[in-house]
């Protein structure tokens, strides 16, 4: 694993904060596709992923160096169980759908928020609906409206996109991860980016029953 190379010294580290980052959603939906997108801003048509796939992206935005570690999960079922352990961390969970398959926006609420409040430990952690493929609008079957109201409801943010013509793709990951930057918790507690407090020093004066060992 990359380390930053100091975590006293922002301006000699490769990379202020390491966030994780999940992508989840029914099988093509267009989530491997999307992150190629993002991260080689090319297209290509790819075969289901088997079990997990992993990018990472260096990027700055809002000031500050950031390295993406970018989960990129099956959504088959049969890969379910090993894709769960995934949630572990991440500060940022995309849920991608397509809009031309309304089975996959249904299974949002039916399946992957429940994987959500099951899997995810970080409580803050920031999730992003992404409904992909409006290069096909005439095919589209679940209207923006939609999208909308969904995202409203779970507390997420949301956007629409193509991975195709990448239309919206660098926005999908750029707003999740503005709004990480702006969530004091998900930096303290859930990054790894500047390795600290690996070794938590115990705090002066601790009293056992209120300062336990698992706060995070
Ligand atoms: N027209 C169009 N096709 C897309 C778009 N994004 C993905 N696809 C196609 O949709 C199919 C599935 O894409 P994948 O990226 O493999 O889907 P996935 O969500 O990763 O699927 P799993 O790995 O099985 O979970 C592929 O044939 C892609 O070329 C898009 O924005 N527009
Ligand atoms: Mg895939």
């Amino acid at each position: 694993m990359d380390t930053a190379s100091s975590s006293s010294n922002s301006t000699m580290a490769e990379f202020d904060y390491l966030f994780k980052l999940l992508l989840i959603g029914d099988s093509g939906v267009g989530k491997s596709t999307l992150l190629l997108s993002f991260t080689s801003n090319t297209f290509e048509d790819l075969s289901p992923t088997i079990g997990v796939d992993f990018k990472v992206k260096h990027v700055t935005l809002g000031g500050k160096k950031l390295k993406l570690a970018i989960w990129d999960t099956a959504g088959q079922e049969r890969f379910r169980t090993l894709t769960g352990s995934y949630y572990r961390g991440a500060q940022g969970i995309i849920m991608v759908y397509d809009v031309t398959r309304r089975e996959t926006f249904t299974n949002l609420s039916d399946i992957w928020a429940k994987e959500i409040d099951l899997y995810s430990t970080n409580q803050d952690c920031i999730k992003m609906l992404v409904g992909n493929k409006v290069d096909k609008e005439s095919e589209r079957v679940v209207s923006k409206k939609e999208g909308i109201d969904f995202a409203r409801e779970y507390g997420c943010l949301f956007l629409e996109c193509s991975a195709k013509t990448r239309v919206n793709v660098e926005q999908c990951f750029e707003e999740l991860v503005l709004k990480i930057l702006d969530t004091p918790s998900l930096l303290t507690e859930g990054s790894t980016g500047v390795k600290k407090n690996i070794f938590k020093e115990i705090p002066p004066q601790s009293d056992a029953s209120t300062s336990g060992c698992c706060s995070w």
